[in-house]
């Protein structure tokens, strides 16, 4: 048995340092280190589970060729890695010849999210190949979007530091689900007196105990929190001083938030007007106070504005410049000053840029050329991609090639023409910074590949060269590409010397920093813009608010959280019980729905068979089906994916998940 110090590059804020127990080059135990700041020797089920992953019935062992047709059950022919990587070379090659570069799609998002397999030699390859790009809009485009546009790359409030608060807001984040390591801090505050208030359409596990939940409409944050903000405006709760330093745009940030009364906002959101009024005496008159904005907000029609309108809160109140007060957003950008694009090694060339939002009608209506190759890896986009149904058709179209570098035989794989085995965090190095916690890892393979499994790096490093795109000073291997990232960046060598010294690193100017006190906006004034003008243009009218989708054929609001068993739909495979949609009890009663009824739910896009489950915990008008489920989980193999329509958020190209609005009955 031996121990090794690895870490979690999961699509999760926490980016846990783990402690890797191995036993005949096979991984028998996972446990939470505590080198970082929030780990404190714990982590989630779902890693500690993580073998279960590797070494279970659906993983991926050896490269696959289809036999039979593309619509039917999979039948597949094993072949070896050389003759896979000869086929798809082949199959690329003939299509870019004719048709050119541009009819090759790579279609990638977080997969295990570090920068040497999300970046590295899998960008090389499809900037070479003159390849469409992908717009990245799964998740954070929105919330990015409005972050950069009013306050550049300001690191938020350190995790941490929420112990130092004595109002804690969580605005569409659900921790006790998503990033556990919250919790406990969360916890800790209130027992020193903190305040707590969530806002979400469900009463979360922490919204049951909070001192106040504003059980929101999805998608009608955006008048709330304009009318808050006129509300403390309207009180003078504003810190005119603050304003005048370090904001611009207050008059016509204060002239749009005018419009929303308290009134207004209470009737659009459905929430009581009573508890609006409690939350801007509450907002006023505690310090520290931070807001903890989550992604459940951004995904619909509203979402940028609704996030803009929320971080515009701590600027006119001055909540900054005490430790625990502002905003915690994502803290991706922060400050390292290094990142992927030095090992990629290759310019991006200003190629068609696809939306991967809108990939089941991109794959039907591009044209000049047609997307005839789409290359998926580090993404489960038949899970994940709204307009299930439509993606589903396209993918299965036999005059389109497909090919799918996974782990797992995931939904998307199951529709390929090539499968090709792919390393999991454990069997391959990686390096990656938590987008919540400030720590930066690098930590090598703790066991060897798991059957022929094969990491990004060599996959797309043998198609460079097989291709004849390799050039000579390419970084073709996993420590290149690290020292090519860390070569490019003045930080690098500081980062350097903590991550081999320690296997982790902070920030080298500090962690922890407090807002307007150490650290500033990075708009090229250093302001906070409350209306910035590219926002302003991109989005119509910034703040400007959309209205509810629903209509009397389809009046429920179709939300998809998160599980807390699953990242998005990784480790679906492991999942046996059936999804259940959750319906609020009255929308059951009128629908005659009992607990475990069979039920279709349905929209113009779609429809899903699954079973029902009365829930005290949701609003009325909002139902529950959770992202990530795969087809095995519904009765006729759709989930809420075939029920989102293609339609975006007002910034970033963000997908609108949220934006769904169904009818449900028995079945
Ligand atoms: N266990 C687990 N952890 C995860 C993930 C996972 O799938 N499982 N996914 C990871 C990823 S990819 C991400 S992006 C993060 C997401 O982290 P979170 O943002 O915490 O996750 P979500 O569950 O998507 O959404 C949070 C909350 O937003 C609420 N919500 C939905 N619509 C609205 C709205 O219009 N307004 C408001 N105010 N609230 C709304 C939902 O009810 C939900 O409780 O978590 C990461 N961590
Ligand atoms: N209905 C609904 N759908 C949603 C959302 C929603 O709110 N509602 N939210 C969206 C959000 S927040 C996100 S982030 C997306 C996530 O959507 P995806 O990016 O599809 O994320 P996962 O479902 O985690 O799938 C990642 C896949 O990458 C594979 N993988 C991991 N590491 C590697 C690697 O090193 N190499 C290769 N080749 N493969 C690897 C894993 O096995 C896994 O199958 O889902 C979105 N989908
Ligand atoms: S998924 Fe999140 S909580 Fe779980 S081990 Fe990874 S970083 Fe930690
Ligand atoms: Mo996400």
């Amino acid at each position: 048995m031996t121990q090794h110090a690895s870490s979690c590059p999961l699509d999760c804020p926490d980016a846990c340092g783990l402690e890797v127990t191995v036993e005949h080059d096979r991984v028998v135990r996972i446990e939470g280190d505590r080198r970082g700041p929030l780990t404190d020797g714990f982590i989630c089920g779902k890693v500690r589970k993580f073998a279960d992953h590797m070494y279970g019935d659906d993983r991926l062992t050896q490269p696959l060729v289809r036999t039979g047709p593309k619509n039917g059950p999979p039948r597949w022919r094993t072949v070896t890695w050389d003759e896979a990587l000869a086929l798809v070379a082949d199959r690329i090659g003939g299509i870019v010849a004719r048709a050119g570069g541009e009819a090759v799609l790579p279609y990638h998002y977080g997969g295990s999210n570090g920068w040497i397999t999300d970046g590295g030699c899998a960008s090389r390859f499809f900037r070479r190949l003159g390849a469409s790009r992908l717009q990245l809009t799964f998740c954070a485009a929105a919330t990015s979007a409005a972050q950069r546009g009013l306050y550049g790359a300001m690191p938020g409030v350190a995790l941490e530091d929420f112990a130092h608060a004595k109002l804690i807001v969580l605005w569409g984040v659900n921790p006790s689900a998503t990033s556990i390591h919250l919790v406990p801090i969360i916890d800790r505050a209130r027992a020193a007196g903190a305040k707590l208030v969530v806002v979400d359409p469900r009463a979360t596990p922490l919204a049951r105990h909070a001192d106040l939940h504003l059980p929101v409409r999805p998608g009608a944050d955006l008048p709330i929190a304009l009318a808050i903000g006129h509300a403390l405006i309207e009180r003078g709760a504003i810190d005119r001083a603050f304003i005048e330093t370090h904001v611009a745009d207050f008059t016509e940030y204060a002239r749009r938030a005018a419009r929303w009364s308290l009134d207004a906002a209470a009737r659009e959101a459905g929430v009581a007007r009573a508890d609006l009024e409690a939350f801007v005496e509450l907002y006023a008159a505690t310090s520290p106070a931070v807001i903890r904005t989550g992604w459940g907000m951004e995904r619909n029609r509203n979402g940028g504005g609704s996030i803009a309108a929320v971080l515009a809160l701590p600027a006119i109140a001055g909540k900054f410049g005490v430790r625990g007060g502002g905003y915690t957003m994502s803290n991706s950008d922060a400050r390292w000053a290094v990142g992927a694009e030095a090992g990629i090694g290759a310019p991006e060339a200003a190629t068609r840029l696809v939306n991967m939002s809108e990939i089941g009608v991109q794959l039907r209506d591009l044209r000049d050329p047609r997307i005839e190759c789409l290359f998926v890896y580090n993404c489960n986009p038949v899970a994940t991609a709204p307009d299930q149904r439509l993606l589903v058709e396209q993918l299965a179209r036999d005059d389109r090639f497909v090919v799918v570098h996974e782990q797992v035989m995931t939904d998307t794989a199951a529709l390929a023409d090539v499968v090709l085995p792919a390393t999991t965090f454990l069997e391959h190095r990686e390096l990656h910074r938590g987008y919540g916690t400030m720590r930066m890892f690098d930590r090598p393979a703790v066991v060897a590949p798991y059957g022929e499994a094969r990491t990004n790096t060599e996959l797309f490093g043998a198609l460079l060269a097989r291709m004849g795109l390799a050039q000579p000073d390419d970084a073709t291997t996993d420590q290149a590409i690290v020292d090519r990232i860390f070569a490019a960046s003045p930080r690098g060598e500081a980062l350097r010397g903590q991550l081999d010294a320690h296997g982790i690193a902070a920030p080298p100017d500090g962690a922890n920093r407090v807002p307007f006190v150490d650290v500033f906006p990075s708009t090229p004034d250093r302001k906070i813009h409350l209306v910035p003008a590219a926002l302003d243009a991109e989005a119509g009218e910034l703040y400007a608010y959309r209205p509810d989708p629903a209509t009397d054929a389809f009046p429920l609001a179709l939300i998809s959280p998160a599980l807390a068993t699953q990242i998005s739909s990784t480790f679906g495979q492991l999942r046996e019980a059936p999804a259940a949609i959750e319906l609020a009890i009255a929308d059951a009663d009128a629908r005659g729905i009992a607990d475990g009824d069979d039920v279709r739910v349905w929209n113009a896009h779609g429809e899903v068979h699954c079973v029902a489950k009365r829930e005290a915990h949701v609003r009325p008008g909002v139902c529950v089906l959770h992202k990530g489920f795969w087809r095995k989980h519904t009765a006729n193999g759709f989930t809420a994916n075939a029920l989102i329509p293609p339609g975006l958020a007002d910034l970033g190209g963000q997908g609108a998940f949220n934006d769904a609005r169904v009818q449900v009955a028995k079945r």
